[in-house]
Order: structure tokens, then sequence, then C-alpha cells
């Protein structure tokens, strides 16, 4: 099923709509979160639309008038996919699809396919499969009814339904093999990871793009792959890293984003067991980026959903170098200070006062503050393996600069 569509410049169009629950401002910070997306999985953006809407309109999601413009547009600079930022229900899907007559996504469908796009692993494809087809099987009447307008004429609970049935069916059929190849594979890894004995678990957890890789890269010397596009890491990593004397496993996965389909968090299930097993959190978060006080929000409510929230946790806000607060001139006596103009050190006396002790600021690229990062870290495995095994004896010896082993 999974196919790498290749998106390779194709020429885009975004809709969004303003809502009570959603402002101009918070729309714009999610459309340029899904030009990113579209970037990510090789579109680009020639323009955006938007509207202003009580609630989206149950036939086509935006108004009519609105939808023309949109058409007017797509057949005039040869737009190849409209892409809708919210979740499309199959029926509104079905009749823009008629309307602009090219190829429509919505958030969702995006995400699956930049995760098609980038799953390696056979693990990771099947996983991906999994999803893409529930997103599927609630779309197949959808597609049919619409080949049945092309067709012309046949009434609708003719041969077509029949073939909705027959299709439904091998869908599902797939679906039910797709589930039980995972569990296979998930048993196999549960045993994998019993395997690994009684060593302290650390998970690293954040929103996509924050800089998780580099950071598993800088603290295990290892070779995860890291770029600045969306979900560059599917599958996970797991290293075995020894801090002073204090040897743990430090495992790197997926990233997070808000409205992370549902879908594939069911069917991330065994890569998402890594963070629910660990016994302790490092949530990673990119304090350059203008929203990061939303990714934290959406990592939380992920970790609430797959029931991880809670656990011992260690905030580290990455990125400091690039971290910018927008500037108010001396004589500019009009603008108000928000919190985008807050330096680092406003920043800290804000909530992240709170965290206290369980946050730490670094730059991952630049490898700044890495000993204060690494002393963190050493403390709280340190602590959980005090509790764990009081009368632990595999702790490494510590040397001294001596090379003697210490008392
Ligand atoms: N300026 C700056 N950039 C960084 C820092 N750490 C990581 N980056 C960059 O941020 C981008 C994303 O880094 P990754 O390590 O791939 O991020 P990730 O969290 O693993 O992302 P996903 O696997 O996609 O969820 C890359 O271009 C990194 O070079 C940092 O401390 N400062
Ligand atoms: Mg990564």
């Amino acid at each position: 099923m999974i196919e790498k569509t290749d998106l390779s410049y194709e020429r885009t169009v975004l809709v969004g709509i303003v809502t009570k629950d959603q402002d101009q401002e918070k729309l714009e910070e999610y459309l340029d979160e899904l030009e990113f997306l579209t970037y990510t999985a090789g579109g680009e953006v020639i323009k955006t639309f938007s509207q202003r809407l009580d609630r989206p309109d149950p036939k086509t999601f935006i108004g009519s008038g609105k939808m023309n413009d949109v058409k007017e547009f797509a057949d005039e600079n040869d737009i190849g996919a409209v892409i809708f930022d919210d979740e499309l229900s199959p029926a509104q899907q079905k009749n823009i699809e008629k309307i602009l007559k090219c190829k429509i996504l919505d958030r969702t469908g995006l995400i699956l396919d930049i995760f098609a796009q980038r799953a390696k692993t056979s693990y990771a494809r099947t996983q991906v499969e999994l999803a893409q087809y529930e997103y599927l099987l609630p779309r197949l009447a959808g597609m049919w009814t619409h080949l049945e307008r092309q067709r012309g004429g046949i009434g609708m609970r003719g041969p077509g339904e029949t073939e909705i049935e027959t299709d439904r069916r091998i869908v599902r059929d797939k679906i039910s093999l797709l589930k039980k190849k995972l569990e296979t594979i998930d048993r196999q890894m549960e045993v994998q990871r019993g395997n690994r004995g009684q060593l302290v678990r650390v998970a690293l957890v954040g929103y996509t793009n924050v800089g998780k890789s580099t950071l598993m890269n800088v603290i295990s010397k290892s070779e995860v792959f890291a770029e600045n596009k969306l979900f560059a890491t599917l599958d996970t990593t797991v290293r075995k890293v020894v801090i002073r004397n204090l040897p743990f496993l430090l495992s790197d996965t997926v990233g997070f984003i808000r409205k992370l389909p549902t879908q594939l968090v069911e069917s991330f299930k065994s890569t998402l067991d890594e963070v629910r097993e660990a016994d302790l959190l490092l949530h990673v978060v990119d304090i350059s980026h203008p929203n990061f006080e939303d990714h934290i929000d959406s990592v939380n409510q992920i970790l609430t959903e797959i029931k991880t929230l809670g656990k011992p946790t260690i905030m580290v806000f990455n990125k400091i170098d690039a971290h910018e607060p927008e500037v108010i001139e001396e004589d500019d006596l009009i603008t108000e200070k928000t919190s985008a103009h807050y330096t680092l050190k406003e920043w800290k006396k804000t909530w992240m006062n709170k965290v206290g002790d369980n946050a730490i600021f670094i730059s991952a690229l630049n490898k700044e503050n890495m000993e204060d990062f690494r002393k963190k870290v050493y403390e709280a495995v340190r602590q959980i393996h005090i509790t764990r095994f009081p009368y632990n004896n595999f702790l490494y010896p510590e040397y001294d600069k001596y090379g003697e082993q210490k008392e």
C-alpha cells in the first residue's frame, strides 16, 4: 500500500479557517507548520487561503464563494494539490474533490504521506501501512460514488455498492493481516527489551525537529540521522550511554506533532512503548521556535494519550544558540512586551522557574552547556538506580585522573 508519492515540486495551495477557537494568529502559526509539512513531503506552497467561519461547512469545509476563489486560482496556476489544515470528513473530501478536480489532502493525509516516504525499515513500513489503510477505510465509499458519477448514471445502490463492499472487505482483511504481523513484531521487540537487563531506561521525547537525534548523537557518539525536515526519525534507536561510572540506555524515537493522526499513535504502539516503559523522560524543546509553549502542550497531550504523563522528566530547552527574542526599540512606546520579547533570562523567571531543578538549557548543535546536561541526567539516573538497586553492584568503578580506582 505504501506509495512513495513523489510530490516533488508539486504546486500546492493551503486552506485554513479562522473560528472562535482559532484566531487569525493561531491560524497563521498552523499554516506555517502546514507549509513546513508540505515542504517535507516535497511540495511548494504557491498560495494560502483562509476564511472566517463560525464552524466549518459540513459539505465543503469552506463556503462556496471562497471555494470558487480557490478553484479559479488552482485552475489558472497549475495547482496539483490543495491541502486543508484540519481533518476533512470523507464526505467533505469527496465533495471538494468533485469541485476542484485535483488532489485533496488534509493534515492527517499529509502526515501519513510523509511517514510513508520516510519509513525505511520493514517494521516502520508495516506500522505506516496499517495507519494508511485505517485512514482509507471510511473513505472508500466516497471514492466509489465518485467513480460512479464518472461512469454516469448507474444507480447508487447498484453494482457500485457491491464493489464498495468487496473493497472494504479487502481493506479489512489487509488491516487484520497487518495487525497480526505487528503483533508478532511487538512480541519480538518486547523480548528484546526484556533482554536489555536491568539498566535504567531513558527516552528522548519531544516535538518533531527539536533536535532529539542531534542530542542523541552528541551524548552517545552514535550516528542517528538528523536533518532540518519534519519526522527525520521514525524508528527507535537505543544506545547504551555511560556518564561517569553510570551506564544506562537512551532511546531516540519518532517526534510528535499537534493533531498527530490517532491511527498513527495506535499503529506506532510498539515504537511508543519505548517511551511508555522508560524510567526517565528527557523532554526536548526547541526554545528558538516561536510556538515552543504550544509544542510542549501537544507533547504532553500525546504523553497523556499513551498514559505516560507524570513520569520523572527533565525539560531540555535546546537551540539556545538560535533563540532570538524580538527587540522593542527604546523610543518605541507603543509595542507591548509579549513573550516573543523575552530573553532567556526572562524566560527562566516565568513558569520555567517552577520546573526548577528539572530544566536545563543547551545547544546540542554547538555542544553548549553539555557538562551541566550530563550532570543533571547523571543525578536523575543515579536516583532511579539507587531506589531500584539499593545493594547495587553494577555501577562501573570510578577512576580518578591518575587512573586509580576510587573508593
Ligand atoms: N541552531 C540549532 N539547531 C539545532 C540544534 N540542535 C539541532 N538542531 C538542528 O535542528 C534540526 C533537527 O534536528 P534533529 O536532531 O533531526 O531533530 P529531531 O528532534 O530528531 O527531529 P525528528 O526526528 O524529525 O522528530 C537539524 O537541522 C539540526 O541540525 C541546536 O542546538 N541549535
Ligand atoms: Mg530525530
